[in-house]
C-alpha cells in the first residue's frame, strides 16, 4: 500500500512543487519570518473554525527538535472520499493549494495568513507532517514528506473527542533558520486572542523547562477583546478616558473599534483586516480618521470650544494621546503597498466612516465631561504642533541646505552614494573619537551622541526638535517630516544607520533611547530595514601572542580551553570589555565595524502594537516593569528579530 502511494505522490508534488521551488513567493521569506509564518498559517485554520463557532480551544506546542503541533477542538477536517477527486477530503485539503474552504459551504473564511496560502503550503515546506482528525467516534491519520502523502488516510482507533491536530517539522532544505522563538509566537497568539475574543489559545514550549524547573506555558484568552487590547497597550500610560468600544456589521463588513485617550503625545492607532496587522493602514484607517476628525471638529465648533484658538485645529491634533484598535473582517480583502499590508477596498472607507461617526456622535452627546477632557487635549496639541513646526522647520531648513547644513560633530564619509554609506551613531565623544580613527572613511560616517539622548516617549514635539542630538541626527541623515509628519527620505544620505553603544546595562539603555527615537520619529527608516545595532565583543581572551574576541560566556569558556591547551587555564588572560572606550581603534574596527567580520543586528518590527507597548513600558514613568523587562530580556529588548 505504502509503495503504491508513490504514483499519487508524484501528482501531488507537481501541485506543491511550485511552493517548494519559490517558497518566498508563498510565505514571504525562508528565514526567521517564514519559519514562524508556518505556525500562523496552521493556527489561522483553527481560528477560522473558531470564528465559525465550531471550536473554543487551540493548543500550540513547540516540540523538541523545533517541530510544531497545533491542536483544536473543531469539527475535524472531513475524511470521507471526495467523489470527484477520488481521494479523501482530508488529503485534498492537505495537498492542494487553496483547497481549504472547498469542503465547507456554510462559512466564509476570514482569518487567513498574510499570504493566505493555506495548510497545504505548510505541508509542502515540511520535511514531515502528520495530521490527526477525530470525528464521528473515530480517529484518522495521514503523514506526508515534503507534502507527499505516505499512505492513504487511515483509521487509527476510536475517539470521543472532535478536532484536528497538525504536527509538522519545517524542511531544513528550505529554511535557513529552524529554531522557533517562543516570544515571537507568544506575541502573535496573544494578539489573536485579543482580536478574537472568547477563543482560548495556549502555547507550550516542550523544548526546555524554565529556571524553576516548570513547564513553559501561557494561556491567552480575552473575554474583553479589543477593549482589553487597548488597556494592555496602555498599561504603562495614564488614561484620560474610559476605553470605548464600537461594533457593527454592514454589507458583510464587520467593524470593531476600541479607543481611549491617554496623557502622552503619541498616536497609537493599530489596524487589522481579517486578523492581519495592516501596518501600512488603508481605507479602514482612513475611514476611522475621517470620522474622528469630522465628529470632534463639529462637536468643538458647536460648543465654541475652539473659539479662543489662534491656530487651526487639524486631524493630527485629534489623535495625540489616542490609542485605538481597528479590526475589520472583509470577505475579499485587497492588500496593496510595499509589504502588502495596506487595505485597498474602497467600499470599506465609507462603511467604517459611517459606523464610527454614528458611535462617536452618541459618545460625545452622552459623555460631555470626557468630551471636554479630549477637546482640551486637542487644543493643547494644536498649539504645541504650531510651536513644534517652527522648531522642525529650523532643523529642516538647515538639513536641506547641504554643505553647511551638516552638524559640526559629524565625521562624514567621502562616498555620496546613500546605498553604500553607513552612519554610526556612537555613544559618547571618546568612543566617537576611537570610531573616527578606526573607520573606513570611504563609506563610514561617525556621529557621536552625548550621553543620554532625550526620552522622546515623554516629550512633546517642540521639545524634541529643540534637542541638539536629535537635530544632529535629522541633519546628518538629510531627512525631514512633511506636514502630515511622514518622513521625506528623498535626500537620505545613508541607507545603513548603526547604533553603537557599550555592551552593558547603560549602553543597552541608550540603545533603547535611540531606538525609541527612531520608532516614534523615523519609523520609516526601520520599516525599510535601514536601522541596525552593532554588537561589540564582551571579552578578549589572550595568551602570549594568541588572542580571541568573545561575544558570549560560552565563547569565552571555549576560548580559554582552546588557548590553555594542555596547560593551566588560569594562565589565560581574560579582559572584560566594559565599554567601547576600552578598545583601541584597530580593535573596534576588526570586531565591530569591519563589514567582513562584524555582526550587525537589523532592527525589525514584528508587530506595531507590541513594539508600541514595549516602548511605552521601557521609556514611560513606571520603573519596575522596565527593570523586570530589561533583566528578563538580557541585553537588548526584543525589538530586533
Ligand atoms: C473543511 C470542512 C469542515 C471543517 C474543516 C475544513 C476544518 C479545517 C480545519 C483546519 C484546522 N482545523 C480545522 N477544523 C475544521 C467542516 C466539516 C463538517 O461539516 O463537519
Amino acid at each position: 500500500m505504502d509503495s503504491n502511494y508513490g504514483a499519487d505522490s508524484i501528482q501531488v508534488l507537481e501541485g506543491l512543487e511550485a511552493v517548494r521551488k519559490r517558497p518566498a513567493m508563498y510565505i514571504g521569506d525562508i528565514g526567521f519570518k517564514g519559519l514562524h509564518h508556518l505556525v500562523y498559517e496552521v493556527v489561522d485554520n483553527s481560528i477560522d473554525e473558531a470564528l465559525g463557532g465550531h471550536c473554543k480551544n487551540i493548543e500550540v506546542s513547540i516540540l523538541e527538535g523545533n517541530s510544531i503541533r497545533v491542536r483544536d477542538d473543531g469539527r475535524g477536517i472531513p475524511v470521507a472520499i471526495h467523489t470527484k477527486e477520488g481521494r479523501s477530503a482530508l488529503e485534498v485539503v492537505m495537498t492542494v493549494l487553496h483547497a481549504g474552504g472547498k469542503f465547507d459551504k456554510d462559512s466564509y473564511k476570514v482569518s487567513g495568513g498574510l499570504h493566505g496560502v493555506g495548510v497545504s503550503c505548510v505541508n509542502a515546506l515540511s520535511a514531515h507532517l502528520q495530521v490527526d482528525v477525530e470525528r464521528d467516534g473515530h480517529s484518522y491519520r495521514q503523514e506526508y514528506k515534503c507534502g507527499a502523502p505516505q499512505y492513504p488516510v487511515k483509521e487509527t482507533g476510536t475517539s470521543t473527542r472532535r478536532g484536528t491536530t497538525v504536527t509538522f517539522k519545517p524542511d531544513g532544505d528550505i529554511f535557513t533558520q529552524l529554531v522557533y522563538n517562543y516570544d515571537t509566537i507568544a506575541a502573535r497568539l496573544r494578539e489573536l486572542a485579543f482580536l478574537n475574543r472568547g477563543i482560548r489559545i495556549t502555547l507550550t514550549d516542550e523544548r526546555e523547562l524554565d529556571d524553576n524547573g516548570k513547564v513553559i506555558t501561557e494561556t491567552f484568552l480575552s473575554e474583553g477583546g479589543l477593549v482589553e487590547f487597548v488597556q494592555y497597550l496602555d498599561a504603562q500610560r495614564q488614561a484620560l478616558t474610559q476605553p470605548r468600544f464600537i461594533e457593527k456589521t454592514r454589507d458583510m463588513v464587520s467593524v470593531e473599534v476600541a479607543f481611549q485617550y491617554n496623557s502622552t503625545y503619541n498616536e497609537n492607532v493599530h489596524s487589522y483586516v481579517n486578523n492581519i496587522n495592516t501596518i501600512e493602514g488603508g481605507t479602514h484607517v482612513a475611514g476611522f480618521r475621517r470620522a474622528l476628525t469630522r465628529v470632534f471638529k463639529a462637536y468643538g465648533d458647536k460648543n465654541n470650544f475652539f473659539s479662543k484658538m489662534k491656530v487651526e485645529v487639524t486631524g493630527d491634533d485629534f489623535r495625540e494621546g489616542l490609542t485605538a484598535l481597528i479590526s475589520i473582517k472583509v470577505p475579499e480583502p485587497q492588500f496593496e503597498g510595499q509589504t502588502k499590508t495596506k487595505l485597498g477596498n474602497s467600499e470599506v472607507l465609507g462603511i467604517v466612516d459611517t459606523i464610527v461617526g454614528e458611535a462617536l456622535n452618541n459618545f460625545l452627546e452622552e459623555n460631555p465631561k470626557e468630551a471636554k477632557i479630549i477637546i482640551d487635549k486637542v487644543c493643547l496639541a494644536a498649539s504645541a504642533r504650531h510651536a513644534a513646526r517652527k522648531a522642525r522647520e529650523m532643523v529642516q531648513r538647515k538639513s536641506v541646505l547641504g554643505g553647511s547644513g551638516l552638524p559640526g560633530k559629524l565625521a562624514d564619509c567621502s562616498s555620496k552614494d546613500a546605498e553604500l554609506s553607513e552612519l554610526f551613531l556612537v555613544e559618547g565623544d571618546s568612543a566617537g573619537g576611537t570610531a573616527k580613527q578606526g573607520r573606513n572613511r570611504e563609506f563610514q560616517a561617525i556621529l557621536p551622541l552625548r550621553g543620554k539622548i532625550l526620552n522622546v516617549e515623554k516629550a512633546m514635539d517642540h521639545k524634541i526638535f529643540d534637542n541638539e542630538e536629535i537635530k544632529n541626527m535629522f541633519m546628518a541623515l538629510g531627512v525631514f517630516h512633511n506636514e502630515a509628519k511622514e518622513l521625506n527620505m528623498i535626500k537620505l544620505r545613508y541607507k545603513k544607520v548603526v547604533i553603537m553603544c557599550d555592551a552593558d546595562i547603560d549602553g543597552s539603555h541608550i540603545v533603547t533611547l535611540i531606538l525609541t527615537f527612531f520608532f516614534r520619529q523615523m519609523r520609516e527608516l526601520i520599516e525599510n530595514g535601514y536601522v541596525y545595532v552593532a554588537s561589540p565583543p564582551l571579552y578578549l581572551v589572550k595568551k602570549g601572542k594568541q588572542f580571541q574576541y568573545c561575544w558570549t560566556e560560552e565563547d569565552r569558556e571555549t576560548a580559554v580551553k582552546r588557548l590553555a591547551g594542555e596547560g593551566d587555564p588560569s594562565k589565560v588572560d581574560i579582559q572584560r570589555y566594559k565599554g567601547l572606550g576600552e578598545m583601541n581603534a584597530e580593535q573596534l574596527w576588526e570586531t565591530t565595524m569591519d563589514p567582513e567580520t562584524r555582526t550587525l543586528r537589523q532592527v525589525t518590527i514584528d508587530s506595531g502594537a507590541e513594539a508600541d507597548r514595549i516602548f511605552s513600558m521601557l521609556m514611560g514613568d513606571e520603573v519596575p516593569p522596565r527593570r523586570e523587562f530589561i533583566e528578563s530580556h538580557a541585553k537588548y529588548a526584543k525589538i530586533d528579530a
